[in-house]
């Protein structure tokens, strides 16, 4: 599996990968939820569960200080970078924005070229993207590397040479579909899902066979006619009614269950698909803005959970969730949960045996929403900030973007905080007629940004989430920053959106080490050992298209940064 590092050239180091290897193996007998990547970053969230947490400790809150750059690399585009590397046995493999133009196996000490390979996009293929020609990463197992492509296509590269072993074609992506997020390898299977909640699609996950490319199972996020959930939507809202599940999922293996968020419904004016009211009943469009768990042998949807029923706002559900054993009701007994971060500014303790929210507590402002009934496991909404057709709702908190977007979140069990990169962004939001065109944006919305209460626009936030309250913040100027590593030296790393990477204390929140990086940063760090010296790699290449949906504060992004596209590695004393 991918989850274990292996070191299978023996080479200087493996003694370590043994201890590793030991320690993950008595985790798993524990019932752990996870294994720790060990000096590798083997997965794109460091571990199945997504904790973006490394064991590494080399690097710590004493010595930090003096890191510095070892090498760089340039990933050849421009165009909005969003890809965390993964390192298996001292090979680092990165993607590059647009297609992926470029993927690129490098030596994980020296930056050395091993391989490049990439795919050339079909002409036009940008249209199909609603937020940048952007790619997030490979999958990595058993010496294949999988890489999802922007037309819709799922490539299998052999890591040594990079050659193509086999593509599939996950789904035509002229209609508005294009894979940007790095698929998830469970045993046998190549699971993975695709982007088109802005076009009209029907979100589908399926699986595909890791030696073959051959498609085992295809599940609809949204229920079909005669299938449980299909009565959440009004006539045959539910051919287009979105629910894509774009990013990336966790695996719990003793569960055997996967893990998807699930986009917003289409299209974003909600009366196509329901009664548009606060009093919605049935008509919860299910499963949008939603995670679900499947049975990873048989797609099956294990179970759902809503957390903004008959959205009317994009508060996108995809965002990742993070598996962590933790006692919630404190009595003594940790329990399975799953922590999720929504849009829409909700933080999610769900029992992840079940869907259950045990948990919901605002990590932004919020304002749509008075609260969450745990009861009647719904949102107690804000009548007046759900809007309609002639109905300007004024000041909702967050706005479209999210309390959170896509970049990670991350975990710590040191700690026992998630460290979260928050926006803060309201917005006004009226709504208009539409009608669905194969290939076109499915909205019927205008959605002018303000800013947020307090004279910042994001901040990283160190969460509790067993308590549902933050510890300490560190205001950013800008929203949309970088996803975040944390490592067991204690440590927080994350960019921001004007281009600096900075390491934080993990407990106090004091900013420990920062170097300015040239453009935006939007993809999250990784950490890795090679040959007993720890190594800290982030890519930097601000976006492209999300301040375009931003209004003022979006084109004063623009101005504060230009493009980029490098990958930068960091090292003690360089
Ligand atoms: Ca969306
Ligand atoms: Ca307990």
């Amino acid at each position: 599996m991918a989850l274990l590092s292996r070191d299978r050239r023996g080479r200087p180091g493996s003694e370590m990968h043994r201890a590793t290897f030991a320690a993950a193996v008595a985790l798993l007998l524990t019932g752990g939820p996870v294994v720790a990547a060990g000096t590798d970053w083997p997965v794109y969230g460091g571990n199945m569960a997504n904790w973006g947490y490394s064991e590494l400790a080399r690097i710590d809150r004493s010595n930090v200080k003096d890191l510095d750059l070892a090498w760089a690399f340039s990933l050849g585009t421009l165009l909005s970078q969003e890809s965390r590397p993964l390192v298996v046995d001292g090979t680092l493999y990165v993607t590059s924005s647009a297609g992926p133009r470029h993927v690129y196996a490098l030596d994980a000490a020296t930056g050395e070229m091993k391989w490049q390979t990439g795919f050339e996009m079909p002409e036009g293929v940008q249209q199909y993207g609603c937020c940048g020609q952007v790619n997030r990463g490979p999958a990595y197992a058993d010496g294949v590397l999988y890489v999802g492509r922007l037309d819709g296509k799922l490539t299998a590269l052999d890591a040594d040479s990079g050659k193509e072993l086999w593509t599939a074609e996950v789904v035509d992506y002229t209609q508005g579909a294009v894979i940007t997020s790095p698929p998830l390898v469970v045993k046998d299977k190549v699971i993975v899902g695709f982007g088109g909640g802005e076009y009209g699609v029907r979100g589908y996950v399926s699986a595909f066979e890791a030696k073959t490319g051959e498609r085992l199972w295809k599940t609809w996020t949204i229920p079909g006619p005669g299938a449980p959930g299909n009565e959440s939507w009004k006539g045959d809202s539910w051919k287009h009614g979105g629910g894509a599940a774009w990013l990336v999922a966790s695996y719990d293996a003793e569960r055997n269950l996967v893990y998807y968020g699930t986009s917003n419904p289409s299209p974003w004016n909600a009366a196509v698909r329901g009664p548009n009211t606060s009093d919605y009943g049935p008509f919860t469009n299910k499963w949008t803005a939603a995670t679900i768990a499947l049975d990873a042998d048989t797609g099956e949807i294990v179970w759902g959970f809503q957390g903004t029923p008959h959205d009317a706002w994009d508060y996108d559900g995809v965002n990742e969730l993070i598996l962590a054993d933790l006692d919630i009701d404190g009595d003594g007994k940790k329990e399975p949960l799953g922590l999720k971060a929504d849009r829409n500014g909700f933080f999610f303790v769900l029992d992840r045996s079940n869907g259950k929210a045990l948990r919901a507590d605002p990590f932004v402002t919020v304002n749509w929403a008075e609260g969450y009934d745990l009861e009647a496991q719904r949102p107690i909404e804000v009548p007046a900030k759900r809007p309609g057709i002639g109905k300007r709702a004024v000041d909702i908190c967050p706005n479209l973007i999210g309390g959170k977007n896509w970049q990670p979140m991350a975990f710590s069990p040191d700690t026992g905080l998630v460290y979260i990169p928050s926006n803060n962004l309201c917005m006004d939001m009226e709504d208009s007629e539409v009608e669905y065109r194969r290939g076109m944006f499915y909205l019927g919305k205008e959605f002018p940004t303000k800013e947020g209460p307090g004279g910042y626009l994001g901040e990283l936030i160190a969460w509790d989430p067993v308590r549902g309250k933050k510890v300490w913040g560190a205001k950013e100027k800008w929203p949309f920053n970088g996803g975040v590593l944390t490592t067991a030296g204690g440590l927080v790393f994350a960019g921001n959106y004007e281009g600096l990477f900075r390491a934080f204390d993990a407990t106090t929140g004091e900013l420990l080490w920062q170097k300015r990086l040239g453009s935006g940063i939007h993809a999250a760090p990784i950490t890795y050992e090679v040959d007993g010296r720890q190594y800290v790699a982030v890519v930097v290449g601000r976006s492209q298209t999300i301040p375009g949906f931003l209004g003022d504060v979006g084109r004063r992004m623009y101005a504060a940064v230009p493009q980029g596209g490098m990958l930068f590695v960091f090292a003690l004393d360089g």
